[in-house]
């Protein structure tokens, strides 16, 4: 029996919490209040050889911050302040959107109607995935409310996921990159943190720089600075920011299918989504890729929820 002290306790937090840092629910979509809407999408389109092996992975990240509920509104550093500096400014928590692992476009259909639904209640989507093919229904979605609107992705990312088909499919989570680079409202990709070997080939790679991606290897960013990436962005951008949990290092965050050494730090993918939200505004994120059955002692859940913390105090100040 597991008898360690447990933080929530201490801080007077129940250790159960079926919503992302204790957030109200928001159950239904169409009568949403509030700056920033979480939504859970354990799957997009699996392949089928590892079908949809992120499932668990909203939930594990909502338990991951059950021992903060209590203490929400205490100062957070990382935010140099409450996490919401208003109660008008926090976040809902949607839950998670149904799914069947054999049926991708059906589950596109639906994360993509939530999304358009968020954009159209003026909050800021804030997706966890679910594996990396779930961005592409949400970035169709913006396209959708856009509105003659053009967007700047910022993908952080151990791979470059620009395969044009992986295993018979187009919209699996090796093609995300190329499918957004594919829609019209998307003018410009920054991709931070590629490294090792992943299932791109070099052509693929050829085909990104040849879009226009710019690309800031892990190596370069680790030599250069997060301003390599942020002086990529132009002032005033609309900006989506797609967070693959495999960007970061591995020591910080082993819960993940495609482990890479060499990853960014907690402080790297935290200066990238605060430089950003200082160059322009965030339109949409997606946290996606975390893999709670890899995980090790609840670390990598620990260190991904800490991450979409920050960046919901990021969003929320942008908000006010
Ligand atoms: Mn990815």
């Amino acid at each position: 029996m597991n008898q360690k002290a447990d933080l929530g306790a201490l801080f007077g937090a129940a250790s159960e919490t079926t919503t992302f840092l204790g957030l109200e629910a928001c159950s239904d979509l169409d009568t949403l209040v509030a700056p920033i809407a979480l939504i859970g999408a354990p799957c997009g389109t699996s392949y089928r050889s590892v079908g949809a092996y992120c499932r668990n992975g909203p939930d594990a990240l909502r338990q991951a911050t059950g021992s903060l509920t209590a203490n929400i509104d205490r100062h957070d550093f990382d935010n140099g302040g409450a996490v919401f500096p208003q109660t008008r400014l926090r976040a809902v928590d949607c839950g998670n959107l149904p799914y069947d692992e054999k049926d991708g476009a059906g589950n596109r259909a639906l994360i993509r109607n939530a999304v358009l639904k968020v954009l159209q209640r003026g909050a800021v989507p804030i997706l966890l995935g679910g594996d990396d093919s779930v961005p592409i229904p949400m970035v169709e979605a913006i396209g959708a409310a856009a509105d003659g609107r053009k967007y700047t992705i910022l993908q952080i990312d151990a791979h470059i996921d620009w395969r044009e088909i992986h295993m018979g499919e187009r919209m699996g989570l090796s093609s995300t990159m190329r499918r957004a680079s594919e829609m019209p409202h998307i003018e410009r990709i920054i991709q931070v943190g590629a490294r090792g070997i992943g299932s791109a080939a070099t052509q693929d790679y050829e085909d990104a720089v040849a879009w226009g991606v710019n690309f800031v290897s892990a190596c370069d960013l680790h030599r250069l600075g997060v301003e390599a990436a942020l002086g990529l962005i132009p002032e005033g951008s609309d900006i989506i920011i797609c967070i693959d949990a495999d960007a970061l290092d591995p020591s910080l965050v082993p819960g993940v299918i495609g482990r890479a050494p060499g990853g960014l730090s907690y402080y790297q993918v935290v200066d990238l989504i605060k430089g950003a939200a200082g160059r322009g505004r965030i339109a949409a994120m997606d946290f996606v890729e975390f893999m709670p059955e890899r995980d090790v002692d609840g670390i990598g859940a620990l260190t991904f929820a800490r991450v979409i913390t920050t960046a919901l105090g990021i969003i929320a100040r942008q908000a006010k």
